[in-house]
């Protein structure tokens, strides 16, 4: 029976809230300048949905999934389906202690995880408003009040990504990633990471990302001009076996960015040798249960974690920051300004950078309060 008796019920069985409501919205965001990756990959405007679980308390728990689908299988108009697949466990259920609730989601509908991590970036903030604390006091309590960011390089003309990245130095940045690839051949792409590094000077932190877009030959021949460089690279190739090929044949460090998207991944590239660092992002491994498990194993392995979403703005940059600011600052590599890059912002008053940093929001719960207005009449609304 799931009427308004059994809601009454599960309540005074648990003593905790439970949810009323999923509501769904699509927001278009659109990048200050339009992002080019490897491949002629462009990131111009990209939906972002929203999702609220309400509570018979009175709560809203807010979650936000921002996929771009040239870069990972997912799609926003996935979203809404799959939720509806699942809304049956959703609604009526007690939401404090996401990873039981997750389980459930889990074995009805298996996969989908870049949705799924949006209810679970919401059951986390429910959780944490139940408990009257900032979500990070969950995810380990607070380790550092300021996260470092990277900068993100549009791959353009080396020259100008060079003015790029000396523009975003000038507010404090000291981490620089430099897309590659969007020309296709090689010797721009050494002069990428050549003419970037010369701009920033020695000292900050420079890596070249790929995205997947390079084959082995050309990612060892930019990785060999530059082996004298202090350079790190970013998933050149779309195996990891590649991967590792490119960073035992140049001997330079390596991130691994889409191939990383659950546990067994990143014990896979460890053992492989190109797990130098990681990019921890929400909507790849499912949520902040996920992703949680996946910084303890990092912090196991000694990994440096940049922790992350796709892209997006104010919710998912939220939940990104309390799981960041809650581990160890000595693996933390960096976090993403997403919401700096794109307009509109969901909450206007949610954190911005200080220079190089930027730190999590200090309410309970995800501590983000999206703007009503902007987000209008939901799209679907599921009770
Ligand atoms: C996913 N991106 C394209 C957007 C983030 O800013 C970083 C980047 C990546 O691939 O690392
Ligand atoms: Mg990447």
């Amino acid at each position: 029976m799931t009427g308004p008796m059994s809601r009454t019920e599960a309540r005074s069985r648990s003593g905790n809230p439970v949810i009323r409501r999923l509501s769904l919205w699509t927001v278009p965001l659109t990048s200050h300048e339009t992002y080019h990756m490897a491949a002629g990959k462009t990131c111009a405007t990209v939906d972002t949905v929203v999702i609220a679980l309400e509570t018979d308390t009175g709560l809203t728990g807010w979650g936000e999934v921002c996929p771009i689908p040239h870069y990972l299988p997912a799609y926003a108009n996935g979203v809404a389906p799959a939720l509806q697949e699942v809304a049956h466990l959703l609604i009526g259920a007690d939401p404090v202690g996401p990873e039981a609730l997750m389980a459930k989601l889990d074995a009805w509908l298996m996969g989908h995880v870049y949705a799924k991590s949006a209810v679970d970036i919401a059951l986390w903030d429910l959780t944490a408003q139940v408990a009257g604390l900032p979500l990070y006091a969950l995810l380990g309590g607070k380790r550092s009040d300021q996260l470092p960011l990277y900068h993100s390089v549009t791959s353009v003309a080396p020259d100008e990504m060079a003015r790029i990245a000396r523009e975003a130095q000038k507010q404090g940045v000291t981490q620089f990633q430099a897309k590659l690839g969007a020309s296709g051949d090689w010797q721009t792409d050494v002069e990428r990471l050549v003419k970037v590094r010369e701009a920033i000077g020695e000292g900050p932190l420079l890596y070249g990302d790929w995205n997947c877009g390079a084959d082995r030959l050309h990612a060892t021949r930019v990785g060999r001009a530059v082996c004298d460089r202090d350079v790190m690279l970013e998933q050149p190739c779309r195996t990891l076996d590649e991967c590792a090929a490119v960073r035992s044949a140049t001997g330079l460090p390596m991130k691994i960015d889409e191939l990383a998207h659950d546990t067994a991944s990143l014990l896979e590239a460890q053992a492989l040798g190109c797990l130098d660092a990681v990019a921890l992002k929400l909507s790849k491994f499912g949520g902040l249960s996920a992703l949680r498990r996946a910084r303890d194993l990092c912090l196991h392995l000694g990994t440096k974690m940049c922790i992350e979403d796709t892209w997006g703005s104010d919710i998912a940059m939220a939940a990104a920051l309390h799981l960041a600011a809650a581990t160890d600052p000595r693996l933390v590599l960096n976090v993403c300004d997403l919401s700096g890059y794109v307009a509109p912002r969901l909450d206007p008053t949610a954190p911005t950078r200080i220079g190089a940093f930027i730190c999590p929001p200090q309410g309970p719960g995800l501590g983000v309060y999206p703007d009503r207005d902007l987000l209008g009449t939901p799209q679907l609304v599921l009770d």
